[in-house]
């Protein structure tokens, strides 16, 4: 990987903040953007922006064609056995709460629904709302102290009244990558669907659904270096088939009387109203990128970028870091002595560092380690080691400071 070539496709890394050099290590909030998914967009508004999947005129035509090239893509990034698995969303949050409420239907007084202690608040109220209209349980797989998730305890939270699995591939706090292949054969063995959240591992490790044999898959464009407001729901066809539709509007129907409606076929079934049919098309092009790039060269650079960090990190005297598990993403999440995570970011901020401060849309994750926020600095293929020297020195001064 040339580094240098890349980070001039990102021009936003040249800029400053209070006169410092941008150091970008927010990228699990939210990934910066290359000028070729910028350009897709921009392309996409100023000659192919018609509705989509309406009109017979050419420019409607141009527009269905580059949203359904791009669910293609997606298709095939994830290797799904077919576009009528994918439905575009808003994000990840979106699709969870597609199957919270569709598959909910499926779910009633009495049963459990498995969560992880790590989970991010996305993947537990909605399955708390669907609580509200019917009385289930969530059963919570504890975290051990190195933030990887206690298998024999989940394996023994099976009952007969288990419903739904719903765990995230890779936690957006402690990096650790769960081993969800095999939960998912320990659900399968007891009959039970599984959902993984996989907003922080589909931008930086390959997925494949079908290996995975997951049931549903829901991820975000705007972490994978696409645009922002669109994600990604794979289903098993054997299931969204099942399910009920998740909004009614146009697109999604067959047939409409007032006496009876009938529903699309998939995926359109999902997808009611105008979609972000910009946002849907750049996506392919940020998938494109990645591709061009190497999923794999991705992984094993951000993984060289978390050694890296780790160690110059693990140099600064008091500091704590939340997640050492084997098998994990390029994030880090620290703390420094009993100094407030909010107030050490202000400081990094004024120095040019963006991470994030708090409880990281985690609340149940702080409790369980006795904390109320972390920093959280998380990396991306276009950060630099010479960035991570720079970052470790700024954490170093800004704790001598309190
Ligand atoms: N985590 C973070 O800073 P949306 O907002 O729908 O694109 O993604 C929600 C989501 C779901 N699951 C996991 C594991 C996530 O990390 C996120 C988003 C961001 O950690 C913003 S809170």
């Amino acid at each position: 990987m040339n580094i240098e070539e890349i980070r001039q496709e990102f021009p936003i890394l040249e800029r400053e903040v209070d006169g410092k050099p941008l150091v970008y290590f927010d990228n699990a909030a939210t990934s910066q953007t290359p000028l070729c998914v910028v350009n897709a967009i921009t392309e996409m508004y100023n000659c192919h922006k018609a509705n989509v999947h309406r009109g017979v005129h050419t420019l409607s035509q141009e527009a269905t064609d580059r949203v359904e090239a791009s669910r293609e893509k997606v298709r095939a990034f994830i290797n799904a056995a077919s576009v009528q698995e994918v439905i575009f969303t808003r994000g990840t949050t979106e699709g969870i709460n597609l199957v919270a409420s569709s598959m909910g239907e499926k779910i009633f007084n009495g049963d459990e629904i498995i969560v992880t202690q790590m989970e991010h608040h996305s993947n537990i109220v909605p399955w708390q709302l669907l609580g509200q209209r019917k009385r289930i349980r969530l059963i919570v797989v504890p975290v051990k102290e190195d933030g990887t998730l206690d298998i024999e305890a989940y394996e023994d939270l099976f009952s007969d009244s288990t419903r739904f699995v719903a765990i995230s591939h890779m936690s957006n706090v402690l990096g650790t990558v769960n081993p969800v292949k095999q939960m998912i054969e320990i659900a399968h063995a007891h009959d039970v669907p599984v959902l993984v959240d996989g907003a922080q591992a589909a931008p930086h490790m390959p997925v494949d659904v079908q290996d995975l044999d997951c049931d549903f898959y829901a991820f975000s464009a705007h972490k994978m270096y696409g645009p922002t407001g669109v994600g990604v729901l794979y289903g098993k066809k054997k299931w969204l088939e099942r399910m009920t539709p998740y909004q009614g509007g146009g697109e999604m129907i067959s047939t409409v009387s007032f006496k009876n409606t009938t529903w699309a076929d998939l995926p359109f079934k999902f997808e009611a109203g105008t979609p972000d049919f910009v946002g849907i098309a750049a996506l392919g092009t940020a998938i494109d990128y990645i591709q061009s790039l190497g999923m794999d060269n991705i992984a094993s650079r951000e993984q060289e970028l978390l050694e890296y960090a780790t160690a110059r990190l693990q140099e600064i005297d008091g500091l704590r870091i939340y997640g050492t598990a084997p098998h994990k993403g390029a994030v880090i999440s620290f703390l420094v002595n009993d100094i407030n995570s909010y107030d050490m970011g202000l400081l990094l901020d004024k120095l040019g560092f963006a991470v994030r401060t708090g409880h990281h849309c985690a609340q149940p994750l702080m409790e369980r380690y006795g904390v109320t926020g972390m920093i959280r600095a998380s990396f991306s293929f276009y950060n630099t080691h010479d960035e991570i020297d720079r970052f470790a020195q700024a954490v170093q001064r800004v704790s001598a400071m309190f």
